[in-house]
């Protein structure tokens, strides 16, 4: 059978695009994280959306289930196959010219965030959403992620960036396509349908995106506080005060110390961790303007209650300093081990209380764990990274995720549901809900093909 399916895949897309090589397919089957590893039957690399069309139509008259998979670097496992044909995106690549006018760009759904980014740079435009893995992050699975990154408190997650999309149904059934128009809207807005919806309803390929001004002039921070209760007080009063508010992201003591390690510096604040979430609390802050923002910044953070320290640049080398420790956490963290990853929400009001309850929860379930905890303040999004437990051990997964859900908060926020945390979706949703999104899945793939462990409890 599985050679029946390579002949006909290779029959309909051509030799090279069928890739059935054991070692060449070890590399689609475990996540970026190494926690989660699966099995490719084979994996196939269109490079158009006929291709796609072709391929989904050999897989769906096998009956064999498609794992569509972008840079691999989600972090929930959301494209780790199990048993399953890879559909890598990575030929998908083609960026469309650049509308100046409309300030929107079409691209391939296998471009990687960061050529998206140089391609719009070269009209004075970028992708409104930007993140760390920019160089392996590819538009399909950032839409498909509903990704958020480091600006979604201004500019919104991927979600509100799509303007058009074009994709593939589990059948081979080509839909989208549209106009760009921000005011083309007859009806359902596709878009917004596959954003989030992981790569089970359906299979990006293209997506037309909102475009937005390269700011000339950026101001950065890096701010410590006592605690976390007044940073985000602080999170709070930057808003108010700065209009041109770009990112405000957090570090718990000892995420600043492993980032800036990472980074080749020194601690910046050299005070010493005190257990997880406590400690200094550090704010990276940043504005971004046409005109310098850099004395607004500094008076901004200086008028904060509970600051105790604060560095601000708005020089290219002193900017990128401060980021790099920021941005060097998540691979920090992989330097040391296989984590478990808990990218969660809570409403700000109550982001205090649950890190402080963290430490004896995460204690009780696994005794001689490292946690780091950081993430998007503003928005009340943590990645609560815990370090020590073997990766099917999910003790502290699930008690993390309980404890959440006991805040009021999310269990998933800018990464997804994935396979990682499938099991604790009936906790965090209703039955009816759970049956609405079952029905429209049921509607577009009714034999279940696409990316079948995902976003299923
Ligand atoms: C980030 O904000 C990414 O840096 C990765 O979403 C988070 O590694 C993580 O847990
Ligand atoms: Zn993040």
């Amino acid at each position: 059978v599985i050679d029946q399916l390579a002949t006909d895949l290779v029959a309909a897309l051509g030799e090279d695009r069928v890739i059935t090589d054991r070692g060449a397919l070890a590399g689609l089957e475990t996540d970026w994280t190494g926690r989660f590893r699966g099995r490719a039957r084979l994996a196939v690399r269109p490079a158009s959306v006929g291709e796609v069309a072709a391929a989904l139509r050999v897989c769906a008259a096998h009956r064999v289930a498609v794992v569509p998979q972008g840079g691999n670097t989600g972090l929930v496992g959301g494209a780790v196959p199990l048993d399953a044909v890879v559909l890598s995106t990575t030929r998908l690549t083609d960026l469309g010219a650049v509308d100046e006018l409309a300030g929107e760009v079409t691209v391939g759904a296998g471009a990687t965030l960061e050529a998206v980014r140089r391609h719009a740079a070269a009209a004075g435009l970028a992708p409104a959403v930007d993140l760390a893995s920019r160089g392996s992050a590819t538009i399909g699975g950032m839409i498909a992620t509903d990704a958020g990154g480091i600006h979604a408190l201004r500019h919104g997650s991927m979600r509100h960036q799509v303007r058009g999309i074009e994709a593939v149904l589990a059948d081979g059934t080509i839909v989208g396509g549209s106009t760009g128009l921000a005011t083309d809207r007859p009806g359902l807005h596709l878009p917004s349908v596959l954003a989030g919806s992981e790569g089970t309803l359906a299979v990006i390929t293209r997506a037309r995106l909102r475009l937005i001004p390269v700011w000339p002039e950026r101001a950065t921070a890096l701010a410590a506080f006592g605690d976390l209760a007044s940073a985000v007080a602080a999170a709070r009063r930057l808003r108010d005060r700065l209009p041109d508010l770009d990112a405000v992201e957090y570090l718990d003591a000892a995420a600043l110390a492993l980032g800036a390690a990472r980074a080749g510096q020194g601690d910046p604040f050299g005070r010493p961790a005190a257990g997880v979430g406590r400690g200094v609390a550090s704010l990276l802050v940043e504005t971004a303007a046409r005109r310098s923002t850099l004395e607004e910044l500094g008076a901004a953070l200086g008028s904060l209650p509970g600051l105790l320290d604060a560095t601000v640049v708005d020089d290219g080398p002193g900017r990128r300093r401060l980021w790099a420790i920021r941005e060097g956490v998540t691979e920090a963290i992989a330097a040391l081990g296989v984590p478990h990853k808990l990218d969660v929400a809570v409403p700000p009001a109550g982001l205090a209380a649950f890190v402080a309850a963290l430490e004896p929860v995460v204690a009780r379930a696994a005794p001689d764990a490292r946690t780091f905890v950081f993430g998007h303040l503003a928005l009340g999004n943590l990645h609560v990274n815990v370090l020590g437990p073997a990766p099917d051990d999910d003790r502290v997964d699930d008690a993390v995720l309980r404890l959440i859900l006991e805040h009021g908060g999310s269990i998933a926020a800018e990464h997804g549901i994935g396979r990682a945390k499938a099991r604790w979706l009936a906790l965090a949703e209703t039955p009816a809900e759970t049956a609405v999104r079952a029905a429209i899945r049921a509607a577009l793939d009714p034999h279940g093909l696409l990316n079948p462990g995902v976003l299923a409890p």
